[in-house]
């Protein structure tokens, strides 16, 4: 079995830049991640890390005990591996910088954005939940300040991308462009193995996601896909699952084949997804898993970002469905 390290080294030449860079990202990354599957694994047992932090962040969300500990996990982690000079996190208004050491700063060029932990309200019901990051490189010089189109970059120019579920085992899945592999960590040992090399979305899907309780403010096209959805033909009736955290579903709909639907709703007028470090890396992954990402009429991956955490409708899944979708949209609601 490959562990994470050994199989970055089997294939550096996929990855364009120094491998020991790389190596050294994803030594933050595990480092963190297994600090959150501690925590995570004991929720319940302490009244420590359950329930609000009593905070409410940048979105005006009632921020988890747990959120806090897992942004703080990540930004230790980065700062004490030297290889990020800026960390966007949808727990911080602002992006942060990280000053590296002045002989690493050719090394220390990588920007990264993440949902520390994703779903977080659902920590205290045991349903899986996850961190989403994406990464960079940074455009400005390395002897200027980073700026913040450090971070408003198109998710097409992301070079690695990827999310830890903390669910019935912890798995890291990423891309680096050369397609989607999951690592399953073994806590015994603390090392992440390959588990699931070369995901890829089953050619058929049978699965749609979407919370149809905001059924009632949903356009019309979305309310004719739902139904097409539901109707007795081909390989239908799809099979409806929802269980409210995006990585979650996302991970069983890219293993299983199926779509998942966040638009906009009446509540959430651009839709509730962020698109810097949620739709852009699931959507890097969907599409090296051979689906499409959009936002009900673009590719996801070419949307230029003019804030931090502006949020997008957000539609991923294997192809034949998600052109589907956007079929339904086209033809209805010009007449909505
Ligand atoms: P709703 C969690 O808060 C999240 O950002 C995603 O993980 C999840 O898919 C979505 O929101 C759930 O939102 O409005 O259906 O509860």
């Amino acid at each position: 079995m490959y562990s994470l390290g050994e199989f970055i080294i089997k294939n550096r030449d996929h990855f364009p830049y120094s491998t020991e860079s790389l190596l050294r990202l994803f030594s933050s990354i595990k480092l963190a991640s297994k600090a959150i599957h501690k925590e995570v694994n004991k929720v319940g047992l302490t009244e420590e890390l359950i329930g609000s932090s009593g905070v409410t962040n940048i979105q005006g969300e009632n921020q988890q005990k747990l959120d806090n500990f897992a942004h703080k996990a990540f930004i230790e982690s980065f700062k004490s591996r030297n290889v990020v000079c800026g960390i966007a996190s949808e727990e911080s208004k602002d992006f942060i910088i990280i000053n590296g050491k002045k002989e690493n700063l050719t090394q220390n060029q990588y920007i990264v954005l993440i949902d520390p932990l994703d779903g977080s309200s659902n920590i205290d019901v045991n349903v899986s939940i996850g961190t989403i990051f994406s990464v960079y490189l940074r455009k400005s010089s390395i002897k200027m300040n980073l700026t913040i189109n450090d971070f408003l970059q198109k998710g097409s120019q992301q070079i690695l991308a990827g999310y830890i579920i903390y669910g019935s085992s912890t798995i890291l899945v990423f891309t680096i462009g050369k397609g989607v592999h999951g690592f399953t960590l073994d806590p015994s040992v603390g090392i992440f193995y390959l588990s699931h090399p070369n995901i890829f979305f089953p050619e058929i899907g049978n699965i749609y996601s979407i919370n149809e309780g905001n059924y009632a403010n949903f356009s019309n096209g979305i309310k004719k896909f739902i139904k097409y959805c539901q109707e007795k033909k081909e390989n239908r009736p799809y099979t409806a699952r929802y269980i409210g955290s995006l990585v979650g579903d996302f991970h069983r709909n890219m293993i299983k084949g199926g779509i998942y639907i966040y638009p906009k709703t009446y509540s959430s007028p651009n839709g509730k997804l962020r698109l810097l470090y949620e739709c852009n890396p699931i959507a890097f992954l969907t599409e090296q898993a051979g689906g499409k990402a959009s936002d009900g009429k673009q590719r996801i991956l070419d949307i230029k970002p003019t804030q931090l955490h502006q949020r997008t409708p957000f539609i991923c899944g294997p192809i034949n469905m998600v052109t589907k979708f956007e079929e339904f949209i086209m033809n209805n609601n010009k007449s909505s």
